[in-house]
């Protein structure tokens, strides 16, 4: 595990299960457009938080890359879950300011439910295509930008499925946060 606090707010890399971050009152769903059951990560939030959440997101859906719409966590061990739209690499662009707009909303609409910690997986990184390394860098450098305006968050957790892929984030955030 990797942690930096930068103005107060921690930032941490970890390999693990969204589905498991019971210390977190937000998870983001890795969602598609009709915020409904499928692999990854939306298979496993949906699993674990029941029939109840794919009914809340029903009436929210069909979203559009880069957005991002709140619900309850139901059987989650969380309060609340974010559901973003990813870019489909190499069909979704711009690319990176997609996902980027997908780590951007996910924080304002937490903020603004008075969220303190939230927990992200590698959004657009698997079924998506989009290549980690390019991902990682879109997710630490947006969320770090968007620090100074955070009035509830403190702690923000990427959540990687691999142990490999946790290092390629703890790498990025060694640099990104070095340049602070
Ligand atoms: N916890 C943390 N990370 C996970 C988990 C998990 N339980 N499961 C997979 N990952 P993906 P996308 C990693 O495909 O690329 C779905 O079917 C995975 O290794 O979940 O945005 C939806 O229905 C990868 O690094 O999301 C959509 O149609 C990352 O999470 C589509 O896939 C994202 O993989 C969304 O594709």
């Amino acid at each position: 595990m990797t942690a930096r606090t930068i103005k107060g707010v921690t930032l941490e890399c970890i390999q693990g299960d969204i589905a498991q971050q019971p210390d977190m009152d937000a998870v983001v769903n890795a969602a598609n457009a009709q915020l409904r059951t499928g692999g990854g990560v939306a298979g496993a939030l949906h699993r674990a938080g029941g029939p109840g959440l794919e009914k809340e997101c029903r009436p929210l859906a069909p979203i559009e890359p880069g957005q991002a719409v709140i619900t309850g966590a139901h059987n989650l061990p969380n309060a609340y879950v974010i559901h973003c739209l990813g870019p489909v690499y190499g069909r979704d662009e711009p690319a990176d300011e997609l996902l980027g707009a997908c780590y951007a909303h996910a924080l304002e609409l937490a903020d603004s439910h008075g969220i303190t910690s939230i927990a992200f997986p590698a959004i657009s990184s698997g079924a998506f295509g989009y290549p980690l390394q390019a991902a990682a860098r879109v997710a630490l450098s947006t969320c770090i930008s968007h620090i100074p305006e955070l009035t509830s968050i403190q702690l923000i957790r990427f959540v990687l499925f691999s142990n490999q892929d946790a290092s390629v984030y703890e790498q990025q955030l060694q640099d990104l946060a070095a340049d602070r």
